[in-house]
C-alpha cells in the first residue's frame, strides 16, 4: 500500500512513522507513506495556505489553490486511481469495518485540514471520501492521520509478524480483549489466576472467552449486537 499524506505540518509525522509497528512495516516495504505540504504549492511570496472566510467569523480557511495543486502533484506522480480522504470532524465515524475496507485499496490520498477547515469547493471538488475518527475537536487532521495510517497498517499482509494475527485483535471477532498477565506470579498480594498456570488450553480458552464476554456485556454492551455470540 502506499499512502500520501497532504498537510500544513508534515514534520508531526517523523517519529511516529518510524516507530513501532508502522516503523517496521515501512522498512519491509510492506506500506509506503510521503508526507507533502500544502505550503510547497503556495502562490504568493508569503506562501499562504489559509485565509479569513467570507462572511466573516472566526478563525482561518484553507485555501483551494495549494490543496489543489499539491492533490494534483501526488496524483500525477503515480500511475492507478487512488481512494482520496478527505479528514473533517464532519465524516463518517472510522470504524474497524472502514479500516478494514480501506486496507484494501493499494493507494491512498489523504488529506489534512487544519483551523476552522477547507474551503467548501476543496468538498465539493474532488470525490473523496470524507471520514472523522470521533466525535472531539482536534486542532487539525494530523493525528486523525495517524491514528488511520496506524489502524490500516495493522491489517496489511506481515505488518503484525508471525507472533500475532491481526484477526485475533479486540474488535474483530466483536469483543473486548480478556485479562493478560505475564510475570512474577504474584505481585502485591495480587495473584495470577491459577487457570493460566494449569496448562490446560482448552481450560484457558474457555476462560479467556467467559472474560471477553463478561467484560464486552458489562463494559461495551452496544458490541453484543450478534457478535462474539457464536459460543
Ligand atoms: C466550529 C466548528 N468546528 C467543527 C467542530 C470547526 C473545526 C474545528 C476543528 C473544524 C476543523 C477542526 C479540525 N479537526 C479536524 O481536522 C479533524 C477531526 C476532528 O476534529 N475530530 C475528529 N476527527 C477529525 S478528522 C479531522
Amino acid at each position: 500500500m502506499h499512502v500520501d499524506v497532504l498537510t500544513l505540518f508534515p514534520e508531526l509525522f517523523a517519529t511516529y512513522l518510524e516507530t513501532s509497528i508502522v516503523g517496521r512495516a515501512r522498512e519491509a516495504d510492506i506500506v509506503t507513506v510521503d508526507c507533502v505540504s500544502y505550503r510547497d504549492f503556495a502562490q504568493d511570496k508569503h506562501r499562504s495556505v489559509d485565509d479569513r472566510p467570507f462572511g466573516g467569523g472566526p478563525g482561518m480557511v484553507l485555501m483551494c489553490h495549494p490543496v489543489f495543486d499539491a492533490l494534483h502533484h501526488v496524483e500525477s506522480r503515480r500511475e492507478g486511481e487512488p481512494t482520496r480522504i478527505l479528514l473533517t470532524p464532519q465524516g463518517q465515524r472510522l470504524t474497524q469495518a472502514v479500516v478494514t475496507e480501506l486496507s484494501a485499496r493499494p493507494w491512498l490520498v489523504v488529506l489534512c485540514g487544519h483551523y476552522e477547515g477547507f474551503d467548501e469547493r476543496i468538498r465539493t471538488g474532488i470525490d473523496a471520501r470524507e471520514i472523522s475518527i470521533g466525535d472531539y475537536v482536534l486542532s487539525g487532521g494530523e493525528p486523525a492521520a495517524m491514528v488511520m495510517i496506524d489502524a490500516l497498517v495493522r491489517l496489511l499482509p506481515g505488518a503484525l509478524g508471525h507472533e500475532r494475527s491481526a484477526a485475533e485483535d479486540s474488535f474483530t471477532d466483536g469483543l473486548l480483549e480478556y485479562p493478560q498477565y505475564t510475570r512474577p506470579r504474584a505481585y502485591r498480594g495480587m495473584e495470577v489466576p491459577d487457570v493460566l498456570l494449569s496448562g490446560d488450553h482448552g481450560k484457558i480458552e474457555a476462560w479467556r472467552r467467559e472474560q471477553a464476554i463478561a467484560r464486552t456485556k458489562h463494559r461495551r454492551p452496544d458490541l453484543l449486537n450478534g457478535v462474539g455470540s457464536s459460543t
